[in-house]
């Protein structure tokens, strides 16, 4: 069995992963969502899930709010309900996708006033932010176009600046702005925000609290995504990770899932660029849970996050250095791919039962009584979905 040494165990331990509030919400494909039992009916209850996950992994000390999908009467009240279920609100995730009026564009829309209506949802989102403690807000911005032709791509760009200096002009203290960028959809032809390099021009210059979001799942097929969280981290504006795993589109799988030798990578220069156990990056998670049950869904992307840490921790740099320095392509690539196959689960599950947590946290929750619960509780009401 392959130990972990105390150092290693001790930066895992600072490790701390983001839920998103909507990965508890039902969720499915624009044929057909399929409703699970036991669905929370309001962000309460999303909540109450996701501290589920924390109780049986200690990685999850936070939740992620979408608004308006999470909207509630007061945000005081929803800050001491996580809290007494020792879980805080973290991210707030800004929504300018599901409005009649961004049909062009909502940042960047040709016409003043929708762009000033979608500046005051983001201050609006800022104002959440105040009350729930939240240090980032998230914008991620589903404008573009689907024909050539269709839009003046340099007067959005523009605008976007212009409307994304209002909105980090309001962030007061600690507060930071994370842009997201993906590469399609909704729209087709062009998208505003459609890589890292526009997510970082357009960050830049707004300001040192302005950072880029990188979601995993958006990218193209092939693309190095290790190369650009190595950029970002030298550039020092890598702010956020939402993970998740593709394999096709934009699929929100369970992080790990599709190429877990991809998310090796990905940690692996996390760590190498200093960005493991620092506050300026913060880990997400950014999944949907079309067919399986979402809490030991969130619990095991979680455990995917820390294993897959626990692998690039175990790489052995002095080696990696010395096979790099002289020219020996195999032995270089040898030492990446001992810690990959390196199985530290068993000491993960030993490291747990020292710290009083669940050895298998899969198990402690499927034997926790927990789910049945909900599933009886839960039956008759609106269940919050996806986007409602
Ligand atoms: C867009 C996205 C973004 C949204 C979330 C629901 O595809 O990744 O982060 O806020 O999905
Ligand atoms: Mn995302
Ligand atoms: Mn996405």
């Amino acid at each position: 069995m392959s130990t972990l040494s105390p150092a290693v165990l001790q930066t895992l331990e600072g490790q701390a992963i983001e839920l998103p509030s909507w990965a508890f919400g039902n969720s499915g494909t624009r044929f057909k969502v399929f409703t699970t039992p036991g669905t929370p009916r309001d962000p309460y209850e999303k909540i109450a899930d996701a501290a589920e996950v924390n109780r049986a992994t200690a990685l999850a000390p936070s939740v992620a709010l979408h608004i308006p999908w999470d909207k509630v009467d007061s945000y005081d009240d929803l800050r001491k309900h996580a809290e007494d279920l020792g879980v805080a609100l973290g991210t707030i995730n800004s929504n300018t996708f599901q409005d009649d009026d961004y049909k062009f564009g909502a940042l960047t829309h040709e016409d003043a006033a929708i762009r000033r209506k979608a500046i005051d949802h983001h201050l609006d989102c800022i104002d959440i932010m105040d009350a729930t403690g939240s240090r980032d807000l998230k914008i991620w911005l589903a404008e573009g176009s689907n024909y050539p032709g269709q839009a003046d791509l340099r007067g959005r760009q523009d605008r976007l600046h212009e409307s994304l200096s209002t909105i980090y002009a309001r962030l007061t203290g600690e507060q930071r702005l994370v842009l997201e960028y993906k590469f399609f959809e909704p729209a087709f032809y062009h998208t505003d925000v459609p890589d890292w390099g526009t997510s970082y021009a357009q960050v830049a210059a707004l300001g040192d609290r302005a950072m880029v979001c990188l979601d995993t799942g958006h990218h193209a097929p092939g693309t190095n995504i290790e190369f650009i969280v190595m950029q970002l981290l030298r550039l020092g504006k890598l702010g956020s990770f939402d993970f998740n795993s593709r394999f096709y589109a934009d699929d929100d799988l369970i992080v790990g899932a599709a190429d877990p030798f991809q998310l090796f990578r990905i940690l692996f220069e996390v760590i190498r660029g200093g960005g493991l156990n620092n506050p300026d990056v913060a880990f997400m998670l950014d999944q949907c849970h079309n067919v399986e049950k979402k809490i030991p869904g969130q619990i095991r992307s979680v455990l995917n996050v820390q294993e897959m840490t626990a692998r690039a921790l175990i790489v052995d740099h002095d080696a990696l250095r010395a096979a790099q320095v002289s020219g020996d392509v195999l032995a270089a690539n040898a030492v990446l791919m001992d810690a990959f196959y390196t199985d530290i689960r068993p000491a993960l599950a030993a490291w747990r039962e020292d710290r009083g947590l669940p050895a298998d946290p899969m198990a402690a929750y499927a034997a926790s009584g927990y789910q049945e619960k909900i599933e009886t509780d839960r039956v008759g009401g609106v269940q919050a979905g996806w986007g409602a």
